[in-house]
């Protein structure tokens, strides 16, 4: 397996789907929109035939690899050495509401250690990437995490809770912390997006939880790659399968995680 020619396959195939996407997204007509759980877990036709064009091109390029896919338009297959785990579009309301930040989020994984990640902002025409024992780039220039080394200098990303029930009040909590001790918190709707702006130095950090394994697998190894730090909220390694993460570049990170870790009780 040569992962280089992969990658260039797994960008080329993530730049013609988000060509298909952002056409689509011009003449987006709002009654197309479609709830999958609930009232505000959106889904649209656009996502589905987007998952359909990536798993057919992954499909040739590694023949061999099980998918993790969010909307589950081919069968899942966790059990296999190698998986694609993919989100066809990540930020999805932003998509249906016409803002422009939404992204693909493609990893591959062999065993459990990610070998390749590429996150396109399709909005922006950025496509992040990296592969293992190599650095982390968007698009030809390779990027880095920020070097700024403390929480009251930081901009940090986070999303909102969806599920308003359980810990959603300990969040809020980390939140308003967070509020009083940063440059700010932002929440671009886009927990790909989030994590490619660690990897290049936008955003110093970015803590989520109750994210799924295809909003987070590539993401978080492109900010690996780039230098920085991913945890779950314990400080362990289960933030793909797991549903909690921080990433920060190294200095923010241990800031972060001392201070979520014990609003979260652990
Ligand atoms: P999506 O757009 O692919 O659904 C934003 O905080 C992150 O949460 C995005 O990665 C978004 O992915 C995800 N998300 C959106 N709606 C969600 C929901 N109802 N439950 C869980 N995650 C959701
Ligand atoms: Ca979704
Ligand atoms: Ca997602
Ligand atoms: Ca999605």
């Amino acid at each position: 397996m040569n992962l280089q020619t992969i990658q260039k396959g797994v960008i080329k195939a993530s730049l013609e789907v988000g060509d298909f996407i952002r056409k689509e997204g011009m003449a987006f007509d709002r009654t197309r929109i479609e709830q999958k759980t609930g009232f505000n877990n959106l889904v649209s036709y656009v996502d589905k035939e987007a998952e359909k064009r990536l798993v057919d091109a992954l499909h040739k390029l590694v023949p061999e690899a099980g998918f993790v896919t969010e909307e589950g338009t081919v069968e899942q297959n966790v059990k296999e050495e190698f998986k694609w785990i993919i989100d066809p579009l990540d930020g999805t309301t932003n998509f249906l509401h016409g803002m422009p930040t939404y992204a693909i989020s493609i990893g591959l994984t062999r065993g459990d250690d990610t070998i390749l990640g590429v996150v396109y902002h399709i909005g922006r025409d950025e496509c992040f990437h990296a592969i293992e024992n190599d650095a982390a780039y968007c698009n030809e220039k390779q990027i880095r995490v920020s070097a700024i080394p403390t929480l009251r200098e930081s901009l940090l990303a986070t999303g909102f809770p969806y599920n308003h029930s359980g810990k959603s009040e300990l969040y809020l909590d980390i939140i308003k912390h967070f509020l009083k001790h940063t440059h700010g918190i932002r929440r671009l709707g886009s927990a790909a997006i989030d994590l490619a702006y660690v990897a290049c130095g936008r955003l110093e950090g970015f803590f989520e939880y109750n994210l799924n394994p295809w909003d987070v697998a590539a993401g978080a190894f492109i900010v690996q790659q780039a230098g920085g730090k991913v945890t779950d909220f314990k400080g362990g390694k289960d933030f793909v399968f797991g549903n909690e993460l921080c990433a920060a570049n190294m200095l923010v990170h241990e800031e972060m995680l001392q201070l979520i870790k014990t609003r979260w009780g652990y």
